[in-house]
């Protein structure tokens, strides 16, 4: 059977994702696409999809097995409620939400249903540097994790549409979940400290270092930088009791010239993590098949939205800012959403 896809915003991510359900990967097919910039969705609709007006006629549609969403942020949470709503598996970009509020009305909608149909964006659970280094940690042959470093380096972000609030409910979330998953662990408080602001990005507040509080007492040391200018540099090393388990530099040709021994960065997210985007379609495309969601859950979405909120409240507050979660529903309780 081949999977109906519709994929709602057809912007950056938007367009690759279309790239890789077209070109790439097989048992799917995009039968319709929507923007609110309708001659962009016209531009990306592939051969036979339809462009639909507006998110809800698309979700609505017979033409539509399954909602691809990769809309902003804030518009996340009605496609979301529309398509659960529909009963129809839904794949959507991080941020899942921008607020607790959004994250408890889309689980409540979909613990009402009583299956998951919502997989969040959170790629880097896909990518098999992160899947080694988590086998590595849970094998427990390095003792417990006490300290997790986690360098979030973005060459650079689009001028003023990329606001002083998304390093930390945009661009951290990553890191939030990377790290709940990595250690098996929940954050139950956030600091952010400000250093000297990069002149890079002119108003921009940039960079943030956040501190997260693991329920375990286990310490995750964020750093993120989104206008480094160089490449797109993404580390992550775990110090454990009896030793310590980082990922490895990407492979990359050696250039040996004037400049010394130098090896390319990946430009951007689309570059570095294009194998773990990949998988992570490869994988929804078999649930959504069978009318539900694996992977990174509504839950996942939801703590991850909590620590952003805390790390706003961190940076107006100085001070360490709690994070308290709600009982976890039984929808998610399988071991999905955390240690898998
Ligand atoms: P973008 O601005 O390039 O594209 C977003 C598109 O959505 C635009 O074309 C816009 O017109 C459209 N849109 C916005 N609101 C809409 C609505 N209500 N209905 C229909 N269309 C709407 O942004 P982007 O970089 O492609 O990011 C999109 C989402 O994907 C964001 O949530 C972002 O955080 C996420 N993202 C994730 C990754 C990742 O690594 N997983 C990387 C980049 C972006
Ligand atoms: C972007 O939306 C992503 O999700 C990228 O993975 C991240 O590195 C970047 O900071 C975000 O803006």
């Amino acid at each position: 059977m081949v999977l109906k896809v519709g994929v709602i915003g057809t912007g950056m991510i938007g367009q690759d994702h279309i790239r890789r359900l077209t070109q790439v990967l097989s048992g799917v097919e995009i039968t319709a696409v929507t923007d609110i910039a309708l001659d962009r969705a016209q531009s990306a609709a592939p051969a036979g999809a339809e462009v639909f007006e507006t998110p809800e006629a698309l979700i609505a549609s017979d033409k539509v097995d399954a909602i691809v969403i990769c809309s902003w942020g804030p518009a996340h949470e009605e496609q979301l409620l529309t398509a659960i709503a529909h009963g129809k598996p839904v794949f959507c970009e991080k941020p899942m939400v921008t607020s607790e509020e959004a994250a408890l009305r889309v689980m409540k909608a979909e613990v009402a249903f009583g299956r998951r149909l919502v997989q969040v964006g959170f790629m880097r659970r896909f990518d098999a540097d992160y899947r080694r280094l988590k086998a590595v940690i849970d094998s427990g042959t390095l003792g417990a994790p006490l300290l997790y470093k986690s360098c979030h380096r973005n060459a650079s972000v689009p001028e003023g549409l990329y606001t002083s609030e998304m390093p930390l409910n945009d661009t951290l979330v990553h890191d939030a979940d990377i790290s709940r998953w990595l250690l098996s662990d929940e954050v139950v408080g956030v600091e952010v400290r400000l250093p000297r602001r990069s002149s890079k990005g002119g108003e921009l507040r940039d960079p943030h270092i956040v501190l997260l509080h693991c329920a375990s007492g286990a310490i995750v040391d964020v750093e993120i930088s989104v206008n480094i200018g160089y490449g797109y540099d993404i580390r992550g090393e775990v110090s454990c009791e009896a030793g310590i388990a980082a990922l490895p530099n990407r492979p990359a040709t050696v250039i040996s010239d004037a400049h010394g021994y130098r090896q390319a960065l990946p430009a951007d997210w689309r570059e570095r993590f294009i194998e773990a985007y990949d998988q992570e379609f490869r994988e929804w495309i078999v649930a959504a098949g069978e009318g539900t969601a694996t992977g990174p859950s509504a839950w996942d979405g939801y703590a991850a939205t909590l620590v952003a909120d805390a790390a706003l409240r961190a940076v107006e507050s100085g001070v360490l800012e709690p994070v308290t979660m709600i009982e976890k529903p039984a929808l998610y309780t399988d071991g999905i959403s955390l240690g898998q």
